[in-house]
């Protein structure tokens, strides 16, 4: 993996996850309590002996630096980094365009480092992926670039690019976010293979198709709209099949999710709690490595005298103090307080809150910081909720970093 040098594009600005957002880029956002979502492909690099990785910044990438400084720094090695790359306009006047031009902004440090690839990916997905097995196929098939790809549900078509592959696995099609009429896969009309956004490259093709592309002032430079669909008919594109691969210490497969949505954000969390979930967070063959505060271990207690309360099916983090409270269903991040007879369902709650007691609180995501006063409901009366709140279209109410509610 020594000639391999690996991006992540994280300047996304992930708009449709707003509040969560509001303060933070999409990959900063803390997932599943204690993990911030750009964990789960430094993880899978890292696991897979790539340990070349430049992260791409631009939107709002503060809490994005701190976390990445604290968790993935790797110090005084000269052929292991993991280095932030904000745009800093060295080809022109203007920040990131696209995709396809924050690489192309940064040529200059893939010719410095010399690869033979390069493995560009989003920051922005929950998965478990061995890349080694997506750079084999690649160097197998002598490919110009592989895109990896999965099966998803036809509705879904439009925020995908959608491929076509002919039997050996080589792309015959591919139109970005098709609006109408996407082709799905033969034989199964309900699914289409979506482009996951990740790519191997050789490395000389990849200079080859930004710096034309550059040029070009009608394309968006983005890899999607613009370099894909230009480069299959003329090269050798391999569509790598990420529903095969599996980690070591795990037979789990396919599970591969975009948390573009609130909706979609809070149904993964959910899923990690589910009775036989798709990542198995406890794996150490794959750890998802990531950075906690040095809190005390969590405290819960229940009034030995009354033994009222429970907690069924959640994720407690460090750091937390948790009273006689009813949970089912929930993921605390850490250092959280929760006050006596609190009844928490389904939600997902994120480091730093302070919940009083006596509240009611179903089916919410709430974000660092905000506190809740004593006898607060949420989720409870969504009409009420929505004159304060974002309620998404599931009912999923979303209460943004730092907000005090009910005082
Ligand atoms: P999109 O989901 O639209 O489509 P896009 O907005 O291009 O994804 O973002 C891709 C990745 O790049 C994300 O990780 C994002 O954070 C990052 N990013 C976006 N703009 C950036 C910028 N200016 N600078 C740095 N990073 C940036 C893409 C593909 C589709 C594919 C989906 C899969 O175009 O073909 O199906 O990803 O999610
Ligand atoms: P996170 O909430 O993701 O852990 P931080 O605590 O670093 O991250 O906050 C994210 C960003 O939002 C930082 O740049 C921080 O300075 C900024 N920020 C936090 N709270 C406020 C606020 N009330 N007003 C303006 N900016 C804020």
């Amino acid at each position: 993996m020594s000639s391999i040098l690996s991006m992540i594009l994280a300047g996304g600005e992930g708009s449709r996850l707003s509040p969560l957002t509001g303060y933070r880029a999409k990959p900063a956002v803390p997932f599943v309590g204690q993990y911030r979502i750009i964990d789960f492909v430094l993880s899978n690099f890292v696991n897979s002996d790539l340990h070349k990785i430049y992260v791409l910044t631009q939107f709002k990438s503060h809490s994005l630096n701190k976390h990445l400084q604290r968790c993935w720094r790797i110090a005084g090695l000269f052929d292991k980094f993991i280095d932030t790359l904000p745009a800093q306009m060295w080809t022109g006047q203007d920040w990131y365009q696209g995709t396809a031009d924050a690489i192309f902004q940064n040529l200059h440090l893939i010719e410095s480092q010399d690869p033979e690839q390069v493995v560009i990916f989003g920051g922005d997905h929950i998965y478990t992926m061995d890349v080694r097995k997506m750079v084999n196929l690649h160097e197998e098939s002598d490919a110009a670039l592989t895109v990896a790809a999965i099966p998803v549900p036809v509705e879904e078509a439009y925020h995908f690019g959608i491929i076509e592959i002919d039997e050996t696995g080589r792309m015959i099609g591919f139109e970005e976010k098709p609006k109408t009429n996407p082709k799905t896969i033969p034989g199964n009309p309900n699914f289409v293979l979506a482009s996951m956004g990740n790519y191997i490259f050789e490395r000389k093709c990849l200079e080859r198709v930004l710096r034309e592309d550059h040029l070009n002032e009608e394309s968006s430079h983005d890899f999607g709209k613009d370099i894909i669909p230009k480069l299959f008919p003329k090269e050798k594109v391999m569509v790598y099949n990420f529903a095969e691969n599996e980690v070591p210490g795990s037979d789990k497969t396919g599970y591969w999710r975009d948390v573009g949505t609130l909706d979609a954000y809070w149904e993964a969390n959910m899923d990690l709690l589910s009775e036989n979930p798709p990542i198995e967070l406890h794996n150490l063959k794959w750890p998802i490595n990531t950075y906690v505060p040095p809190y005390p271990p969590a405290l819960i207690a229940f009034d030995r005298n009354v033994r009222e309360g429970h907690i069924n099916n959640s994720m407690i983090g460090t750091g937390c103090i948790v009273n006689d409270v009813f949970m089912d269903q929930s993921v605390v991040g850490y250092n959280v307080e929760i006050d006596d007879h609190s009844h928490i369902s389904d939600s997902v709650i994120l480091p730093n809150v302070k919940i009083g007691a006596g509240c009611e609180i179903r089916k919410a995501i709430i974000d660092k910081r905000a506190e809740i006063a004593p006898g607060t409901k949420i989720g409870v009366n969504l009409d009420e909720d929505r004159k304060l709140f974002k309620v998404t279209d599931s009912g999923i109410v979303v209460i943004p970093r730092g907000t005090k509610v009910g005082f």
